[in-house]
């Protein structure tokens, strides 16, 4: 049975990369950070708490990590932990340094040194490529990193550092470069659950608008279930390397709001309101990703499109609030 240990298991990826694991066998392990409300740091998990075990840790403390790898013994390390809000880093750029970049290299350091044997991902993020965009409106391997926010330039440390302890070491270490992604679970401060919870609860009355910062944006956005299905498709793969993980198709923000309000037969430009709050200090204003490699050399294919994505989330919103 090969053991799987998750940074970040309580977080959306976290908990469908868990799922997924223990449905294909394996065994998994998880670090948790103390939170003051200990229901809050496990509501994502609690159908699966009899079947994983789970850690108080920290990456940021370098002795949680040594005492949990020397413990499990993993043979695949996911580290998902993260802050991982952009426009939160604006508001706090060392933490998001410290725990994103310094974090990461901790992992490293124990990984190399307590279990170099094992393979290891690394939760890299679209948001490194900034406004940089290829030519024929895709971002790939090759397109430069320009990024625009404290967490994406958090991100680029942790990719390199992930590609010089790989080079250095012969570690089978890789980086899963993933595009936005989304789920019933995903946390209600990131745009698509903020719009479809707000759209809900204009639909059934118990809000009047909706604030939202910049409708212009473009992202490309998948399903949490399909990436952590690639998550694990790159960690399996013989030789350790990079990967883009993407739909290869994007959606501004406006069209996401049109889309959600006009499932609840809603008209979105009667509701939504610009907040200068939520706008960010840089903006990145485009993301298109070409995933082709990981779909001709893993085989890897979504099963999700947006539509059913954005579905599933508003259904599940309009069970829960009554
Ligand atoms: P998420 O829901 O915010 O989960 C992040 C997880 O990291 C949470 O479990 C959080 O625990 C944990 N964490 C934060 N700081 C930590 C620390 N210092 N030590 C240990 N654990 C810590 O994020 P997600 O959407 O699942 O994303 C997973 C990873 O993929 C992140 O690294 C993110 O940056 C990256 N990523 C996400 C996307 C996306 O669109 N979702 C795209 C590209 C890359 P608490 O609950 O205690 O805060
Ligand atoms: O913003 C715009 C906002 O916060 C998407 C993280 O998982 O993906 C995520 O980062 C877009 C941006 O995600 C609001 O300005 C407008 O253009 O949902 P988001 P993100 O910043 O793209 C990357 C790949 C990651 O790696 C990150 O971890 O929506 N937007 N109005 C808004 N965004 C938010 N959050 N709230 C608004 O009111």
């Amino acid at each position: 049975m090969k053991k799987a240990l998750i940074t970040g298991i309580n977080g959306q990826d976290g908990s469908y990369l868990s799922e997924y694991l223990l449905s294909i066998g394996y065994e998994v392990y998880g670090m948790i950070r103390r939170q003051s409300v200990s229901e809050n740091q496990s509501y994502r998990i609690q159908n699966l708490n009899q079947k994983i075990k789970t850690f108080y840790g920290d990456i940021t403390d370098k002795k949680s990590i040594d005492n949990i790898l020397s413990e499990v013994n993993p043979n695949e390390i996911y580290n998902l932990a993260a802050m991982s809000h952009v426009r939160v880093s604006f508001e706090v750029p060392s933490f998001t340094i410290n725990v994103n970049s310094l974090g990461v290299l901790n992992l490293l350091e124990a990984y190399k040194d307590i279990c170099p044997e094992a393979r290891f991902y690394q939760a890299s993020s679209s948001e490194m490529f900034g406004n940089s965009i290829d030519s024929d409106g895709f971002q790939r391997l090759t397109t430069p990193m320009n990024p625009t926010s404290p967490y994406g330039c958090s991100k680029v440390l942790a990719y390199n550092l992930v590609n010089h302890y790989r080079n250095a070491y012969d570690l089978h270490a890789s980086n899963g470069i993933l595009f936005n992604h989304e789920s019933p679970r995903r946390g209600t401060n990131f745009v698509t659950n903020k719009v479809v919870k707000g759209a809900v609860e204009i639909k059934k009355g118990l809000k009047k608008n909706l604030e939202l910062g910049n409708l212009d944006s473009s992202r490309d956005w998948g399903h949490s279930y399909d990436y952590v299905r690639a998550m694990h498709l790159i960690l399996n793969n013989k030789q350790p390397r990079n990967w883009i993980v993407a739909t290869g198709e994007n959606r501004t923000v406006r069209e996401l709001c049109a889309y959600v309000f006009d499932r609840l037969e809603l008209n979105y430009e009667n509701y939504i309101i610009q907040n200068k709050k939520f706008i960010r200090p840089e903006e990145l204003k485009y993301l298109k990703g070409d995933a082709s490699e990981i779909k001709e050399k893993l085989g890897w294919q979504p099963e999700y499109t947006f539509n059913t994505m954005i579905d599933e989330m508003i259904d599940l919103w309009m069970r829960k609030i009554s």
